[in-house]
């Protein structure tokens, strides 16, 4: 059975939640207690040196880092619905996974760690001096682009939901716990509706309160 290693707060965690639930997966949850530094310990670092969650074992096999775990499990379980097989297609995805992980991460999510959580929670020390003036710049201005490109579109790939949707919906939806309103953009808040209604979707603490934790 697949194991998710996971934390119930974590948007990355929440990615591959959402993946599991929308294809109908059956899965382990193995909590590892962030607060509680147990992602720095030696029985965790065994599964992901990196010292992060999410990760993900099927059988003889462990993925680390959300990104690998959702193209992983939309490949093997779901590849004409919630991915793509054409070389074109694949790179559509693949371009809004690098946004998620680069734009999104160190924006948005680095701005609801440190305003809601008080860490950085980048597998940086706790005390590690990381900037929420330019986590909200780099958060703005990924939502902007987000806004400039949902305009016109209802998903961020292939006219239809993937996990390029998947894979930013969770940290960019909780943007508000880090003091980002979200009602400047008002086709981002209705991509995140729509994504909301689709079936098989599962929530998380935050995101219908965006003064949780804060
Ligand atoms: N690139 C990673 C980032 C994962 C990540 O940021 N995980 C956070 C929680 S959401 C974490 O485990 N932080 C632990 C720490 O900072 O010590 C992914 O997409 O999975």
């Amino acid at each position: 059975m697949l194991k998710l290693y996971e934390h119930p707060e974590c948007g990355n965690s929440h990615k591959v939640r959402l993946l599991l639930s929308f294809v109908g997966l059956e899965y382990e949850s193995v909590t590892v207690d962030l607060l509680q530094d147990a992602q720095h310990q030696p029985e965790y670092l065994a599964v992901n040196p990196r010292g992060e969650v999410p990760a993900l074992s099927d059988g003889g096999l462990t993925l680390r880092d959300s990104m690998a775990i959702l193209v992983y499990l939309a490949a093997t379980y779901a590849p004409t619905s919630w991915y793509a097989e054409a070389p074109a297609d694949v790179a559509a995805i693949s371009e809004w996974l690098a946004f998620a992980a680069s734009w999104v991460q160190y924006g948005v999510f680095t701005a609801r760690a440190l305003v809601s959580f008080g860490i950085p929670a980048n597998g940086m020390p706790t005390d590690f001096p990381a900037s929420l003036h330019e986590a909200r710049l780099r958060g703005r201005r990924s939502l902007e682009i987000l806004e400039g490109h949902l305009a016109s579109r209802d998903w961020l790939a292939l006219g239809r939901p993937t996990i390029a949707d998947v894979a930013n919906f969770p940290c960019v939806a909780l943007a508000p716990m880090g003091d980002i309103p979200l009602t400047p953009y008002p086709a981002v808040e209705a991509w995140i509706a729509r994504f909301a209604a689709l079936p098989g979707y599962v929530s998380m603490p935050g995101l219908e309160d965006p003064h949780y934790r804060r």
